[in-house]
């Protein structure tokens, strides 16, 4: 018998900060979670699956647009064509659901704390799944207690929660349990749901998160799916992940060299892409190209045209991409001694600059301190804890100076 676990779905989350851009796969991008759980209920009917179990956050919040519904319902009765069975569970994002459309009958979801639905058993199937949903959006104690110790009777139990188990930071702590709490408990599988990193916690009992089906933003990166159970008898033999995203993400960054021109930076970006869309269906990137290089001036001068140039070529290569950010971040290629050999104010400056610090018993220095002094004491505490006698934290401060009065000599020439 195999049975299906997904968590995190998020279905139609918007997609915050969407640049819209001429050419922008726009409409992929946003249908993305959507396209994810085609993916996951092809894959029951692949696997001709007996359950499908959905470990909580199905949606992103309460339904913005009724089609929300429409779609899931319309999904959900492909399976019941097939006899699968849906299990649903209520996370910190779809907790409440104020639009919510009646479920079709082969769809049991699981009560929230202190009521009935927290147990369904197909003694056909051999199979009962224990679960809790969440009723209010911060669930800070344990859900534990509310589960059902195991029934017996020689049946595959499993237990579905969405939970922070591995007290990781990037998500809420609602439900906090450990995973030496959870293989405790007496279910052969624990179908977790919160974390959107696929993680398998424990083979013996089974304590596994899916992950999200598809990643969401620059930080989800990496594979995105579910898993297919493959159970017999009271056990589950094998877990394995399957891969439902549409869109992956990438985050890449692009060092440029000193002797970089605007044509480097731009045949850079472009050859950069062309590997990353290699092989792969929609690829969203976040391009960030750093370095002190010679092609800060255009970037300076040229910026939005820099960055529509960039998404323009890879049209112009047919490369299946969402550029959803490029960051210029690079810095001017001029090196402070080139600038100190120069003429002018800003070289007097850099020259002065030089000879405080590598003064010799540090006189300079200390008359430079007590220059700053009345400066000091007028700031906030940020500057009132500044070692300004100790001629080591001068020479760093002076460094930092030096550089900055650098970059914006460089910048300033650029305009
Ligand atoms: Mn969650």
């Amino acid at each position: 018998m195999k049975i299906v676990h997904a968590a995190d779905l998020h279905i139609d989350s918007p997609l915050r900060g969407l640049e819209r851009y001429e050419g922008a796969p726009f409409e992929r991008v946003r249908g993305a979670t959507r396209e994810a759980f085609r993916n996951v209920v092809a894959l029951c009917l692949r696997e001709s699956a007996s359950f499908l179990v959905l470990a909580g956050d199905v949606f992103d919040g309460d339904w913005k647009d009724i089609n929300t519904g429409m779609f899931f319902v319309r999904e959900l009765l492909r399976l019941r064509e097939v006899g699968c069975r849906v299990l649903l569970l209520r996370g910190n994002h779809d907790f409440e659901l104020t639009r919510a459309l009646r479920l079709p009958e082969h769809v049991r979801e699981f009560g929230p704390p202190r009521s009935k639905d927290h147990s369904f058993v197909f003694d056909d199937d051999g199979v009962a799944f224990h679960g809790v949903s969440y009723a209010t959006q911060k669930v800070v104690d344990s859900l534990l207690p509310e589960y059902p110790a195991p029934l017996g009777r020689g049946l595959l139990e499993i237990g579905v929660l969405h939970t922070n188990a591995t007290g990781s930071s990037e998500h809420a702590a609602y439900a906090p349990c450990t995973v030496r709490e959870l293989t405790a408990h007496g279910y052969a599988y624990w179908a977790l749901g919160h974390v959107h990193g696929h993680a398998v916690l424990a083979r013996e009992p089974w304590v596994v998160y899916p992950g999200n089906t598809q990643g969401r933003n620059a930080r989800e990166t990496g594979r995105k799916g579910c898993v297919v159970l493959d159970c017999e008898g009271a056990l589950v033999r094998d877990v394995r992940f399957v891969d439902t995203a549409v869109m992956r993400w990438v985050q890449h960054e692009l060092a440029l060299d000193a002797d970089d021109s605007r044509d480097d930076l731009l045949e850079k970006a472009r050859s950069s892409l062309r590997s990353l869309a290699e092989d792969h269906d929609l690829t969203a990137v976040r391009l960030r190209i750093t370095g002190a290089t010679r092609a800060h001036a255009d970037v300076c001068r040229d910026h939005q045209r820099l960055v529509a140039q960039i998404r323009t070529d890879a049209m112009d290569d047919g490369l299946d991409l969402w550029l959803e950010k490029i960051e210029l971040a690079t810095s001017p290629a001029t090196s402070l001694s080139e600038l100190r050999d120069a003429r002018g104010l800003v070289a007097d400056l850099l020259r002065s600059v030089e000879r405080v610090r590598n003064d010799e018993g540090d006189a300079e220095l200390h008359m430079l301190a007590r220059a700053l002094d009345p400066l000091r004491k007028k700031g906030g505490k940020e500057l009132l804890d500044l070692k300004l006698d100790d001629p080591d934290v001068l020479r760093r401060l002076l460094a930092g100076a030096e550089s900055l009065l650098a970059q914006r000599l460089t910048e300033g020439s650029s305009e």
